[in-house]
């Protein structure tokens, strides 16, 4: 990337065109940042063909921990261009400066960090089989990585989501295609720069650029030498790539949308629950998987909150990404920002009141040409309403008073989706109960989006398949050989 006008495809360890480019948007301003070379499907057999040479040469020899080693470099190749990335990353999707050097940038070099030490320390499973005639085994399984593993990601957390899966993926001894959003394709390019400047062999990490259907995402899901795929996106796409894994059998991970609920009853610490809910609906202008769209508020405690989150919402600072004053950047995109006002427009036309925003905000400079959007909450919503059912996936929520604890359960768990929950209350024998009734993957109690890399993520019904995660993610890179040996 660097010194080019042109972001490239990653393939075998050089950079190198396809015959097609598209533009990579600004959206706080609509600017073209800059043109990136799309993969054809020629190119990505040459990274599919890539990789499996690598896996069947030196990098499939190294031991874990020379494996391990291999990713503390590229963790420190990330650290060391640390600035870079933050500014590729703030360029590419908008999110303020702050954001990006809190979240997605060090949470990009943590996941290589965490990944290479777990490796390291998992055990095997082993167990003694004594027969009913006498006959002794020792069972003990060995870990061997699937192969050649295709990775697509979405555009809001793009480093942080991208590496949450390649890490654990080379850590289990696979090499990796992946494929980043088309909305954010720069630091996967410069982690493609990492890889080469610290060593990585040729293969072992690919970067092919592009959209799904019919380009880039497609022929890697689709490729038959693809022996595993790994999606974060909608759950949609996620339907789309299902199809075209299913002739050739391959095990998926997927990680797709929410419709997430946060509980709040009326014993709840008020301010650490209006600055954990103030995050969890607007961070990142409300594009993280896991934020809160449906907020249920214990009776006594509604006007006084709904009053509090207003204010919180009419004080972020909608700005440049790069100013470090700013709360709020922009949506992803033109076409995403349209999809967002029409629920603006729908929750109008289904009966909400609007308390806060609704619009699009003017600035009377070039962030007129941008993609922001006002912060927007909702109340008066039936449960049926579209905007109460389906992901919106913006800075909006709807907020819906409860009288009892049974009732908030059974709404949090009316929905197709099953990513997040969180659960607001200072009665922590409460906190575990309605916890443990959601049908989500993750339930925060009095807290939000706080991770340990070691627990599972991933969620029930149209929010995914598996979970990844500390073990999780090992045993999703990895086949299980059993060995049993006659004592
Ligand atoms: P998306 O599904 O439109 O795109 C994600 C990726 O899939 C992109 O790289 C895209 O090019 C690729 N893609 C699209 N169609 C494809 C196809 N047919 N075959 C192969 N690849 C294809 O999602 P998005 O708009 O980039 O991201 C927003 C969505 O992601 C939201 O629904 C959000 O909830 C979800 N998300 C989920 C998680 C999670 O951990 N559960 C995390 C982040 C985002
Ligand atoms: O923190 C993570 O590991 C993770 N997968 C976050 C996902 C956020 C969704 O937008």
């Amino acid at each position: 990337m660097t010194g080019s006008k042109l972001l490239q495809n990653y393939v075998n360890g050089e950079f190198v065109r396809g015959p097609r480019e598209f533009a990579d948007i600004n959206p706080a301003d609509g600017s073209v940042i800059v043109e990136v070379s799309e993969a054809d499907e020629s190119l990505v057999n040459q990274a599919v063909e890539s990789a499996r040479r690598a896996l069947n040469g030196d990098w499939g020899k190294l031991t874990i921990p020379a494996r391990a080693a291999v990713l503390h470099k590229i963790a420190g190749g990330i650290e060391k261009r640390f600035e870079d990335f933050v500014q590729a990353e703030v360029a590419d999707t908008g999110k303020p400066v702050s954001l990006a050097s809190k979240i997605d940038i060090p949470r990009g070099a943590a996941n290589f960090r965490i990944f290479a030490d777990l490796v390291k320390s998992a055990g095997l499973e082993a167990f003694r089989t004594e027969t009913q005639d006498n006959v002794s085994a020792l069972n003990y399984s060995v870990r061997k990585p699937l192969g050649v593993v295709g990775i697509i990601t979405p555009w809001n957390l793009p480093l942080l989501l991208l590496t949450w899966k390649t890490a654990p993926a080379l850590a289990c001894g696979n090499c990796v295609v992946v494929k980043p959003s088309e909305e954010t394709p720069a630091t996967a390019t410069l982690l493609a720069e990492v890889m080469q400047s610290t060593g990585v062999p040729p293969g072992v990490f690919n970067v092919v650029h592009g959209f799904g259907s019919g380009s880039a995402g497609e022929f890697l899901t689709s490729h038959a030498d693809v022996n595993a795929v790994t999606f974060t996106g909608e759950s949609k796409t996620g339907s789309a790539i299902m199809r075209a894994v299913a002739p050739t059998v391959k095990p998926i991970s997927f990680e797709l949308g929410g419709k997430n609920a946060a509980i709040v009853f009326a014993d709840c610490d008020f301010d650490e629950t209006i600055n954990g809910l103030a995050d969890a609906v607007f961070l990142n202008t409300g594009q993280v998987c896991l934020c809160a769209e449906r907020v249920y508020v214990e009776r006594p405690m509604f006007e006084r909150f709904v009053s509090a989150l207003k204010q919180k919402a009419e004080g972020l600072v909608l700005g440049w990404p790069t100013d470090d004053k700013t709360t709020t950047g922009p949506l992803i995109s033109k076409e995403h920002r349209a999809k967002v006002l029409c629920y603006y427009d729908l929750a109008k036309k289904e009966g909400a009141t609007i308390l806060a925003g609704g619009g699009t905000p003017i600035f009377g400079d070039a962030r007129d040409d941008g993609f922001y959007i006002q912060p927007t909450i909702l109340t008066g919503l039936a449960e049926s309403a579209r905007c109460v059912k389906e992901e919106i996936f913006g800075p909006v929520c709807h907020v819906a008073p409860f009288d009892k604890e049974e009732e908030a359960i059974a709404k949090a768990n009316d929905t197709k989706y099953g990513l997040a929950a969180s659960v607001w209350t200072t009665n922590l024998k409460r906190g575990h109960r309605v916890a443990e009734k959601l049908h989500v993957g993750i339930t925060w109690v009095n807290c939000w989006f706080l991770r340990d890399l070691r627990t599972p993520f991933g969620g029930a019904g149209l929010s995914g398949i598996g979970r990844e995660g500390g073990m999780h993610s090992l045993n999703f890179y990895s086949e299980l050989n059993n060995i049993c040996i006659k004592l």
